[in-house]
């Protein structure tokens, strides 16, 4: 029988690239977002690519009862979750703390850390009847570092780097395993989200190096997952090789 992942953020970027890597290898998957028509356009990709099936569901993470209404309504067949993939999230302004919009905070805190704990919430029950559940959180260079203007983002970052390491201390009983990715910079749409659909702003943040793809990401990710039960990948931090932490990358002229 196929496992199953369930992944946030499947619209876009890691989330759409990690529920292809999973479908491709096997996994039938649980793609969620707020987007639906692209949530339907990756069903229809992944189950006519893959022999896997795909199941979609449409919330956001930071209400909680859309979150609840929607895990609850998986049918008995969806309802064995093997892997969890907390990945929708966002960053919103790059702001000196004095300047920062409070529309922003609250979207950056509700979405990266109440969003996750929320859907983990959910899910947890359904991951543990599996027996051998594995939830993978995807952090930040920025859960690890503080940079300038970083301020908020930095913070629900790091918020789920000690998420993280708290799951993997109290799901240690239920043999759940808790892996965080914490990648550096990758190109997504998560710059255009950063500065509010300003094209050229967000392809400023790439000039002059290479970054990670989305596939990177997917690729590691799933990579924690074919290790023996008895192996865990704690705390995996990714760059590529332009950047060396999130102060420095090195960009070519
Ligand atoms: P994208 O903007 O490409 O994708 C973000 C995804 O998150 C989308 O699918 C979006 O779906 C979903 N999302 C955002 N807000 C909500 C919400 N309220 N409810 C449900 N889904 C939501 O960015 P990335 O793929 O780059 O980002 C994925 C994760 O990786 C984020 O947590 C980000 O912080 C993190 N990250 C990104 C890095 C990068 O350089 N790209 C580096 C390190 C970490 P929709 O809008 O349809 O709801
Ligand atoms: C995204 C990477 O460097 O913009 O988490 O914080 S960075």
């Amino acid at each position: 029988m196929n496992k199953t992942v369930l992944v946030t953020g499947a619209t876009s970027g890691f989330g759409r690239a990690v529920a292809l890597k999973f479908a491709k290898n096997g996994y039938n998957t649980i793609i969620t977002g707020r987007r639906e028509e692209r949530l339907l356009e990756l069903k229809n990709e992944i189950e006519s690519s893959t022999n896997s099936l795909a199941h979609h569901l449409t919330f956001d993470v930071r209400n909680k009862k859309e979150v609840k209404n929607a895990i609850v309504s998986l049918t008995e067949n969806w309802k064995s979750i093997n892997v969890l993939v907390n990945n929708a999230g966002l960053a919103s302004g790059l702001d000196k703390i004095q300047d920062g919009d409070t529309e922003d905070w609250d979207k950056m805190i509700d979405t990266n850390v109440k969003g996750l704990l929320y859907v983990s919430k959910e899910v947890i029950p359904l991951l543990e009847s599996t027996g051998n559940g594995h939830i993978i959180n995807i952090g930040s260079t920025a859960g690890k570092e503080v940079y300038e203007r970083g301020n908020v983002y930095c913070a629900s970052k790091h918020a789920v780097d000690a998420i993280s390491k708290g799951m993997r201390i109290d799901l240690l009983q239920m043999g759940i395993k808790v892996t965080q990715i914490a990648p550096g910079a990758a190109e997504t749409e998560f710059s255009q989200v950063r500065f509010h659909g300003d094209k050229e702003k967000a392809r400023d943040a790439y000039k002059g190096y290479q970054p990670m793809s989305a596939e990177d990401i997917a690729e590691v990710a799933y990579y924690t997952t074919t290790l023996p039960p008895h192996l865990c990948i704690n705390d995996l931090v990714m760059t590529s090789l332009a950047q060396a932490s999130s102060h420095y990358i090195h960009r070519k002229p």
